[in-house]
């Protein structure tokens, strides 16, 4: 019997379990444009509950969640404040441009991480020259620095300071909960002090479809009406919204087996010649490998190991990104790294002859 595919290509590749499944079968539903879907308001209501909100709104993705934000917070000709290597530059597609009219205003980071000490000469007031900051934004767990974590602290001291220059923060809280099982702190002692916060339940928490919006009530009004623009309006979604409250329940607590799993990949790595990674560094469900000593491109390792039966993806030519899951157990990691050995030790062998 072939084995089962290891996918490490990202934590969107869920499925649905067995609950979720039906859950979904059985839910309660009604037209959500109207507000009528019994099963999507639960879940905006719990959201809100879980978050300490006023409201919350269900939307598809979580990019659409993010843009919908800034398209709320800004007006055209602005600046959004953000990491150089956020998901909201480098993975929506322009959006914020496109649909907001905004410039990003990047910042690179040491891992991912901002403090206010790297904001705070990027911010721009009103002036006759230039374009003015309209929003900074953060992204907890950082994906592109490898699933890093900020400090409480430092969440909290950005907070404070964009709020006392008079500019709003948003949080692409896309993995939150994977930052929330990594620092053992609530989600709302994470995000208390953003105006909005983003969270998947289509991610490490395994729902199928859809993303969270969490604020105000004001705030989740405005988005309600940039979602229906970006032609979000989902009608009977309670089909979906069924299956995030299984997520959005359960899930959170078995978070912490991914981290373990990620971690035990990376050190796992860290022996095999060839491959450069910092296992310390893996904080969270996504680790990052450097791949140039071993003499062929992430692509090329790519295209092996899913000939193999492994799945990852080349984030560029020298580097390879695993992300742990749910549908991963400990005998698909330790079958990823075999497989990885077994690729570069031919890769090798055909060099050495
Ligand atoms: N991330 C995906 C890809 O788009 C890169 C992944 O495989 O990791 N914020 C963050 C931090 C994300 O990582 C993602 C998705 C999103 C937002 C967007 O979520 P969706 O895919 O639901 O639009």
């Amino acid at each position: 019997m072939s084995e089962p595919i290891v996918d490490l290509r990202s934590d969107t590749v869920t499925r649905p379990t067995a609950a979720m499944r039906r859950a979904m079968a059985e839910a309660e539903v009604g037209d959500d444009v109207y507000r009528e879907d019994p099963t999507v308001n639960r879940l905006q209501e719990r959201a809100a509950e879980i978050f300490n909100r006023e409201a919350a709104l269900f939307v598809p993705s979580g990019t659409m969640g993010n843009q919908a934000a800034i398209k709320v917070h800004t007006h055209h000709g602005q600046e959004v404040i953000c990491e150089e290597r956020s998901h909201i530059v480098n993975f929506e597609m322009a959006m914020m441009s496109a649909f907001s009219g905004c410039l990003p205003r990047t910042i690179r980071a040491e891992d991912g991480i901002l403090t206010w000490d790297l904001i705070a000469p990027q911010i721009h007031p009103r002036s006759d020259h230039r374009p003015r900051t309209g929003l900074v934004e953060i992204e907890n767990t950082s994906n592109l620095a490898g699933g890093s974590v900020y400090p409480p602290e430092i969440l909290n001291d950005i907070c404070e300071r964009t709020h006392a220059a008079g500019l709003p923060i948003h949080l692409d809280g896309a993995r939150i909960f994977n930052a929330s099982v990594a620092t053992r702190k609530s989600v709302v002692e994470l995000t208390r002090q953003f105006d909005s916060v983003m969270f998947c339940l289509s991610k490490g928490l395994g729902a199928p479809v859809g993303s969270m919006l969490v604020g105000s009530k004001a705030f989740i009004e405005d988005a309600r009406l940039v979602r229906k623009m970006l032609g979000g309006g989902m009608r009977q979604a309670g089909v979906l919204a069924a299956a995030g409250l299984v997520a959005l329940e359960e899930s959170p607590k078995r978070l912490h087996i991914d981290h373990e799993n990620a971690r035990f990949l990376a050190e796992g790595l860290h022996e095999i010649p060839g491959i450069n990674i910092d296992p310390a560094k893996v904080q969270s469900n996504i680790l990052f490998l450097e791949v140039s000593a071993t003499g062929l491109t992430s692509f090329e390792i790519s295209k092996r190991l899913a000939a193999r039966g492994v799945l990852a993806n080349g984030s560029s030519p020298t580097t390879l990104r695993m992300v742990t899951h749910c549908d991963v157990d400990r005998a698909g990691c330790e079958r990823a790294l075999k497989v990885l050995r077994e690729v570069l030790e031919t890769q090798q062998k055909s060099v050495a002859v």
